[in-house]
């Protein structure tokens, strides 16, 4: 089968290669991918931010058909269209397991990361951990849902926002316009979207924003949110910039709360005092858990959330990083497996 490698001789690349079928063990299924979204966390992976995984197949937005499945399974058959996702197993017995927290199982594995992902042919899932796609959702854009849909959704939910309220939404691509429409199509909130470029608030505009603000034209995002609006009652970070984490924090409201979901290996900077008066909540979101993603899924299938995205060809992964660290790209580029340029 053909596969995107992380390479071990061109830093922050990967490299296409021949591999042998992985082999299914108990409890797992092998899938056929048809679909697999290049995620700004495979950029990370890649480029060593995590730590260094070379060899490894990246990818955590996969989508395919059950090609073959082991003796034991049970929860899936062959012929079934599940998903690949950054949250590939938990141990399922753990304190985190067990109280519907368990993509913080401190022995998780990462599709993409810690086992091989799904930017190859062919891939092994664990058939209890894979989430099935619902009919009528398209599995090109399922493939979006898979890790940007349900991040948003999750952090979202985090942010406990209510209709009516304002939510502030940092970052406005892959993962920043699906929060947009989760905010908007399925919490009823209002929403201000903040990018830098004006691309990407020209489709947030498109997809739901009420209001949208360039921190490069319109000055400091925060400032800029408490005059407009009195301050958002919460705000989602997915830029990868610290810039934008310090702008979040003096967007909000008084007793709310900053979701982070961005990952630039960098420091955030927290001005003790204002955390402190303003009681402000500052916390981390995952991913999302199995039924989180099932019902992030479902929006989709009901058409009340959209995934913007577009095909490409797996040997153009590398060309595809280029365009995301560059901003270029709006929505979503997803490797089609079967296409061949
Ligand atoms: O579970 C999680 N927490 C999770 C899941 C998936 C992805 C976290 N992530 C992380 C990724 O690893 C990455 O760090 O979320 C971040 C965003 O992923 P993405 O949406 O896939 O990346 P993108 O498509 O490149 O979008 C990033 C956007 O941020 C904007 C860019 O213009 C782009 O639209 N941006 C940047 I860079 N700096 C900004 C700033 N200062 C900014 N927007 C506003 N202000
Ligand atoms: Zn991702």
């Amino acid at each position: 089968m053909k596969a995107a490698v992380v390479s071990s001789i061109n830093p922050g690349k990967v490299e296409i290669v021949d591999r042998e079928i992985p082999a299914i063990g108990p409890g797992q299924a092998l899938v056929d991918v048809e679909y697999c979204g290049v995620c700004h966390t495979d950029l990370h992976v890649v480029k060593g931010d995590f730590g260094e995984v070379p060899g490894r197949v990246p990818g955590h937005e996969g989508i395919g058909i059950v090609k073959e499945i082991a003796n034991d399974v049970t929860s899936l058959k062959v012929g079934d269209r599940v998903s690949i996702a950054w949250f590939y197993q938990g141990c399922g017995t753990c304190e985190y397991c067990l109280t519907g927290r368990e993509t913080f199982c401190r022995s998780v594995k990462n599709a993409g990361f810690s086992v091989d992902g799904a930017m190859a042919q062919q891939c092994i899932v664990q058939a209890d951990y894979a989430v099935k796609v619902p009919e009528g959702l398209d599995p090109a854009q399922a493939s979006s849902i898979t890790c940007a849909g349900v991040t948003c959704y999750k952090a979202i939910k985090v942010a406990d926002i209510k209709p009516g309220q304002w939510i502030a939404i940092y970052g406005c691509g892959g993962l920043g316009n699906l929060a947009i429409q989760y905010a908007k199509h399925v919490f009823n909130a209002k929403v201000i979207a903040i990018d830098i470029n004006d691309d990407k608030l020209e489709l947030s505009k498109e997809v739901g924003a009420d209001l949208v603000c360039n921190p490069l034209t319109d000055g400091d995002a925060g400032a800029w949110i408490q005059d407009k609006v009195g301050g958002a009652h919460a705000a989602v970070v997915t830029a990868v910039s610290k810039v934008a984490f310090n702008q979040a924090v003096n967007s909000v409201r008084a007793a709310s709360k900053v979701v982070a979901v961005g990952l630039p290996p960098e420091t955030m900077d927290l001005e003790i005092v204002k955390t402190v008066l303003d009681g402000i909540q500052i916390v981390g979101s995952l991913v999302g858990t199995r039924k989180d993603l099932e019902e992030a899924f479902q929006f989709g299938a009901e058409g009340k959330v959209v995934p913007i995205v577009e095909t490409r060809c797996l040997h153009e992964v590398n060309d595809i990083f280029e365009e995301m660290e560059a901003g270029k790209i709006n929505g979503r580029m997803v490797i089609d497996m079967h296409k061949h340029e």
